[in-house]
């Protein structure tokens, strides 16, 4: 299966996480967002969206992380990161809600706090009070699902924990405001001990340590 990717995008870590947790080999190919190569002619015939992660399985081309996460937890026997019954509904529910709403305010911050400065373009402050506010209407309420859960259904990931955690993958380097979630941070560090999750989350933080010293940039100030 070939995966169109950029190491440094949230949406690319939740596929090759889920892919390593099954024993999925991806054979990934690198789409560079910052060099404008998915609006390439030649990318966009194979999604004309412009938008990575794109997967290739044969005849199939699918788009949306959430719908490779699927094509692969169902391509296996039987995994807990994809349970059967009422406990699926319960993840399909999370992984709507987290597109939907939960997903929304933290890649206008990134957007605007992080992504613009390699284009070296003005942070629009309409938009980050936007991002803000959307935090503050919607993290509460994952921090309260949280409350004496591991993981959003229960004591085991599932997909819709992936779903609701690739937007916090440039977290310290945003600087998004969740410092006031407890449950969420605690929740993010469980998941970080998950060995795919973390060696995709290894590799976002190389590939944008690797883009920030070559466009000469430093984010830790
Ligand atoms: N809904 C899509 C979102 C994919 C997405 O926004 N990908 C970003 C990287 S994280 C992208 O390709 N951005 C390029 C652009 O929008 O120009 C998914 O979940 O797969």
């Amino acid at each position: 299966m070939k995966h169109y990717m950029d190491p440094g995008s949230g949406s690319c870590r939740r596929v090759s996480a889920v892919a390593q947790h099954l024993g999925i080999e991806l054979e990934d190919i690198f789409v560079n967002l910052l060099k404008g190569e998915h609006r390439a002619p030649g990318f966009l015939k194979l999604n004309p969206g412009g938008k990575v992660p794109t997967l290739v399985d044969g005849d199939l081309t699918l788009t949306e992380a959430d719908v490779i996460m699927v094509h692969f937890a169902e391509s296996v026997p039987e995994t807990a990161l994809w349970p059967q019954g009422p406990a699926r509904r319960e993840a399909q529910r999370w992984i709507a809600w987290a597109a939907e709403h939960f997903r929304q305010g933290p890649p206008m911050l990134v957007e605007e706090l992080y992504l613009k400065r390699f284009m070296g373009a003005p942070t629009d402050d309409s938009r980050v009070a936007e991002g803000r506010r959307r935090i503050e209407l919607f993290a509460p309420l994952l921090d309260a699902r949280l409350i004496g859960r591991d993981f959003v259904i229960g004591a085991a990931p599932t997909l819709a924990d992936f779903a609701l955690a690739a937007p916090l993958s440039h977290m310290t380097r945003a600087k998004l405001p969740f410092e006031p979630y407890a449950n969420i941070l605690a929740w993010n560090a469980r998941l970080n001990e998950i060995p795919a999750w973390r060696d995709a989350g290894a590799r976002l933080r190389d590939r944008m340590a690797q883009a920030e010293d070559a466009a000469g940039l430093r984010f830790d100030e």
